[in-house]
């Protein structure tokens, strides 16, 4: 008797990392939280949606350089090359953690859209000082400029930096700035549900990521590789 009470009803709000590389995230996310934003309205963050388009499209040749047999997805093995290749010291855990985090369909491949999420998260693990190296390895300015705008859009989002956008902050945030649309809410609501895919009421940066990569229509860009890749060599 007594003293079982209250075990089921942890508060909606705890959130239990799943893996330490989650754990990481969102002490990452916090601390580059704690520098602010750039970002100024959720407006701004529109628009910079086609130049993030034009960079994530770039990556694509860096995909393929990575997919050694050319079979559409990266493999841990092929993973684990890149990562040498790019002198990105993550550990044979942290990149276990990393490939099953982004590799969200589950079939043990990376696939692009999966690539340009898990780049991005190396972006903002490894500004870890103990992880400073990566930085200038990774050679691709473009993406990394990317990568920070994404970070700072997140900050923006996350108004209590606790690492996590809720459906409030997501709605403050669009409704600071479209005070004219009506419509505004239900755009807020609809974005948000886009993002939060295990529906638990929060969107992590890694949601947020995949999220980015749907609304600029790299997922539907699986299988017809070339269409684009003449025009631009990185
Ligand atoms: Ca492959
Ligand atoms: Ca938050
Ligand atoms: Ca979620």
């Amino acid at each position: 008797m007594g003293g079982v009470i209250g075990k089921g009803d942890a508060p909606k709000k705890a959130w239990v990392p799943e893996t330490k590389l989650e754990a990481k995230m969102v002490e990452a996310m916090q601390r580059r939280a704690s520098g602010g934003s750039k970002m100024k309205s959720f407006n701004s963050i529109l628009l910079k949606f086609p130049k993030i388009d034009k960079s994530f499209r770039k990556c694509k040749s860096i995909f393929e350089q990575f997919d050694e047999d050319s079979n559409h997805v990266i493999d841990k093995e092929e993973l684990r090359h890149c990562f040498n290749k790019l002198e990105i010291s993550f550990s044979d855990e942290e990149i276990n953690d990393l490939f099953e985090a982004c590799d969200i369909n589950d079939d043990m491949g990376i696939k692009f859209n999966e690539f340009i999420v898990l780049l991005c998260l190396v972006h903002l693990l490894k500004d870890d000082p103990t992880a400073q190296l990566a930085k200038s390895k990774m050679g691709m300015p473009d993406l990394e400029t990317t990568f920070e705008t994404l970070v700072d859009a997140f900050v923006f989002l996350d108004k209590n930096k606790d690492g996590h956008v809720s459906k409030s902050e997501m709605v403050d945030a669009i409704n600071e700035t479209a005070s004219g649309e009506r419509s505004s809410g239900q755009i807020a609501m609809k974005r948000f549900e886009e993002m939060d895919w295990d529906k638990n009421g929060m969107v992590n940066f890694k949601e947020f990521l995949f999220a980015f990569t749907r609304w600029v229509g790299i997922d539907e860009m699986d299988d017809e590789d070339n269409d684009e890749a003449g025009e631009e060599k990185v």
